[in-house]
């Protein structure tokens, strides 16, 4: 090991590092928050649909990423398309996410939690109506509820929220799809079990040249081509894959990262800590977590080699993605709708540390052939400074970068630290088309929505905010309220923290306030019902029985599941 020479790779030629700078003193110029953005000339911008044409809006998420995985979030991995779009917008440092990818769709696409819409965990019918496994009949999607206003609608990229037909995005209100249906796929061609779509059509070959981040960006790409030849504005919706595991990168996004990584995980964790107090998108009061008490030392682990590629390629996944959000966005330059168009981006849930059983020391992951996840400790650095990771709801599986650009309206190079959550951009998407959200859709009651428009933080302002956000993901629980968040690890009990002063999770304050911890937990019961949150050990008890019922089944007919279709609640 080097790690001199790689600091100093690190360190050169960094395109990370000039926009960061930029935005960096904008936001301090502008900081002193809502009083001084109040004053600011985008706060006084007129009201976007006041001023004639209605704006496009493209949503784009991706999938497993960590809060410092971008460079304008503190990562050292080449997103200069990302830095890029943050400079001329705005960053959010409290933006929430619900943990996994279904749930977090479910919730994205209606503005409801994920459990009110039918998705309360994965795609699998589980026999209730909140984890029915795909968007019921009391929500509405974004696209359905903006198309009824006037909007055209497009879709590329994973929807999973729904793996048949009639729960696919055409039956949801999108005018136009591609892409992957299901959850996690090869990137080089699709999966036994998994399928790949254009509208209502599954594709069964997909090519030779195939590069899962690369089609996604074709597709939207052509979409943005073809929707804004018309007279209305579009709302389209970009899901990349993007750095999901299997790690999977084209070999000269991988170059790129060769070697960078030798430095190891826990020098890595100190940098981008150092990095992210810098530009402001963490306190420095609050204590970096220390090393997952399941992870080696970085001079202690085997494989380093292999070690070090696995972070590489999962870099070159995240840099693939930014060079093709480069070409979503020279497209919406170039169709010469930039000023009029929101573009927003995030993740869908924090850095992953689930383990592959492809994961051999003595196979280099990257190529086509190989199928391996970058581990829980490259997962503890991508999440870096938090404690945990997707599935659990402590703020490393939480926690997501947001940026959001409009160009008029947004400040540019801005920083909020306004507590936002996914459930909240539908309602941002109805109040900046002018749209209301219905009460009706198709004849039946729409359950009313849970989120709240961000468009007066976009504005420069102060919003109200929510009373209380809540989460629950396989029994991982946890309620923020203000200052305070109160989370559960399944089967643990609460823990109590003070997130102005600690939100990295260090200082379990339960114990001495006894009043506050029974306040909370009565907020997340009331909501828990209200949204029909089954108690995990229940669920998964009868979850368990059914798959077992279905086993026996299989084995009485002679079927068998493929790896990948075990793979599928993923
Ligand atoms: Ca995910």
């Amino acid at each position: 090991m080097a790690p001199q020479d790689c600091n100093e790779r690190l360190l050169e030629g960094d395109s990370n590092r000039a926009p960061l700078a930029l935005s960096r003193r904008r936001f301090l110029s502008l900081m002193g928050g809502a009083t001084a953005l109040a004053a600011s000339p985008y706060a006084l911008a007129a009201a976007p649909r006041a001023s004639g044409k209605r704006p496009n809006i493209v949503l784009i998420m991706n999938d497993d990423m960590g809060f410092s995985d971008l460079g304008c979030y503190g990562s050292e991995i080449q997103t200069p398309t990302l830095n890029a779009l943050a400079a001329g917008g705005v960053r959010f440092t409290q933006f929430y996410n619900c943990a996994r990818c279904c749930p977090t769709r479910a919730s994205l696409l209606t503005g409801l939690y994920p459990h009110q819409a039918g998705v309360g965990h994965m795609v699998a019918n589980r026999g209730v109506p909140a984890y029915q496994g795909y968007l019921n009949d009391r929500c509405v999607t974004i696209a359905e509820a903006i198309r009824a206003a006037g909007y055209h609608t497009a879709m590329s990229g994973k929807w999973h929220v729904g793996e048949q037909r009639p729960h696919w995005p055409l039956d949801r209100g999108f005018e136009r799809y591609c892409g992957l249906i299901s959850g996690a796929s090869n990137y080089f061609k699709i999966d036994k079990g998994r399928t790949w779509a254009r509208d209502n059509t599954p594709i069964a070959d997909v090519g030779d040249t195939f590069y899962i981040t690369d089609a996604i960006t074709d597709s939207a790409v052509e979409q943005i081509g073809d929707l804004s030849k018309n007279a209305e504005p579009f709302f389209i919706y970009v899901a990349f894959t993007s750095p999901h595991w299997p790690l999977h990168a084209l070999p000269e996004d991988i170059a790129k990262y060769k070697g960078k990584y030798d430095i190891g995980w826990d020098e890595l964790r100190a940098r981008r800590h150092k990095r992210m107090i810098e530009m402001g998108i963490v306190d420095a009061r609050w204590p970096l977590t220390p090393r997952d008490p399941t992870a080696r030392a970085w001079a202690d682990a085997p494989n380093k080699e292999w070690n070090s590629m696995r972070m590489a390629v999962y870099a070159a996944q995240i840099d693939r993605m930014d060079q093709d959000i480069g070409r979503i966005l020279a497209k919406i330059r170039e169709v010469g709708a930039e000023e009029n168009t929101l573009v927003m981006f995030l993740a869908d849930n924090g850095g992953c540390a689930e383990n592959q059983p492809g994961n051999d020391p003595k196979i280099m992951p990257g190529p086509k052939e190989t199928f391996e996840s970058y581990g829980l400790s490259w997962a503890n650095a991508s999440n870096t400074p938090f404690r945990r990771y997707k599935h659990w709801v402590h703020e490393g599986g939480i926690s997501t970068p947001f940026i959001a650009r409009w160009p008029g309206v947004i400040a540019p190079g801005t920083m909020t630290p306004q507590v936002g959550h996914l459930m909240d951009i539908m309602p941002t998407c109805l109040d900046v088309a002018g749209a209301e959200y219905p009460k009706t859709y198709n004849g039946r009651d729409v359950t009313p929505v849970e989120g709240k428009s961000l468009l007066p933080v976009f504005q420069g302002r102060t919003r109200a905010g929510h009373a209380a956000i809540c989460w629950e993901h396989e029994g991982n629980r946890a309620v923020r309220q203000g200052k305070w968040k109160l989370v559960s690890r399944f089967p643990g009990g609460w823990e109590l923290y003070d997130m102005e002063a600690d939100r990295t999770e260090q200082t379990d304050l339960a114990a001495s306030n006894p009043d506050k911890v029974k306040e909370m937990v009565s907020v997340y019961d009331q909501w828990a019902k209200r949204c029909g949150v089954v108690p995990w050990e229940v669920l998964n008890k009868a979850g368990e029985k059914k798959a077992g019922e279905k086993k026996a089944g299989a084995k009485k007919s002679g079927g068998k599941k493929t790896s990948q279709q075990q793979k599928a609640s993923e």
